[in-house]
């Protein structure tokens, strides 16, 4: 009996012992870098680190490229006319190309009503020139529409024309075309591509109260 009771407090005693033991501690042999943080022995990683010690850096984690640039190894890859660290600042294009365009309103009679020829409608062309006159001697569509009736005119024959950016005013000019005598001039509009580059649209559209042309552009650095 006495041998008894000394086994269960023994056993007891165990027991009781083994509850005592430490937790393990299964962050005593992991590093986590980059102010990584264990917990239960997995790395609780920052906002920008990731891997299992959170070593692995993501370079591009905060860095914010401007104009859709894109972030590569953190470093902002800029689109096309844009600069600077954070692809913020715009450069100045060298010139504006028309790659083509469409006259989407017209005169489709002369002031007065008149035609533009004798029985039928204007053959319309189009012309650019420098400064605020037309003339049909610096660039002029190589196509030409016969006998328009007010429907919009696509040109893309004889495109690209390319506008330097000096600051120049260019001249749209819409031209009726005439077998035996001169050409008409119908009606046109100047612009200055320079105040139109801000944000570099492919498009614009130019329009004065007899005249709606709708041009494709390209930048041109
Ligand atoms: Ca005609
Ligand atoms: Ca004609």
């Amino acid at each position: 009996m006495k041998h008894l009771i000394l086994f269960a407090l023994l056993a007891l005693g165990l027991a009781f012992g083994g509850c005592q033991k430490e937790e393990k501690d299964y962050c005593e042999n992991v590093t986590c870098y980059n102010g990584g943080v264990c917990d239960d022995g997995l790395c609780d990683c920052p906002p920008g680190t990731s891997g299992f010690d959170c070593s692995v850096k993501d370079l591009c984690y905060n860095v914010v490229c401007l104009n859709n640039g894109i972030c590569i190894n953190g470093t902002c890859d800029c689109p096309t006319g844009y600069t600077g660290a954070n692809c913020g600042t715009a450069k100045t294009p060298i010139s504006m190309s028309v790659l083509s365009m469409t006259v989407t309103k017209y005169p489709v009679v002369q002031t007065g009503g008149a035609s533009w020829d004798l029985n039928d409608g204007a053959d319309v062309f189009v012309t650019f020139s420098t400064g605020t006159t037309a003339t049909t001697t610096e660039f002029k569509s190589g196509f030409t529409y016969t006998d328009v009736t007010g429907q919009d005119l696509p040109f893309s024959t004889g495109f690209p024309v390319t506008l330097n950016n000096n600051g120049n005013n260019y001249t749209v000019g819409l031209w009726d075309y005439d077998a035996t005598s001169s050409d008409d001039y119908m009606v046109g509009l100047n612009f200055n591509p320079n105040t139109y580059r801000s944000g570099f649209p492919s498009t614009l559209n130019l329009v004065v109260s007899d005249l709606e042309v709708v041009l494709d552009v390209q930048w041109n650095f």
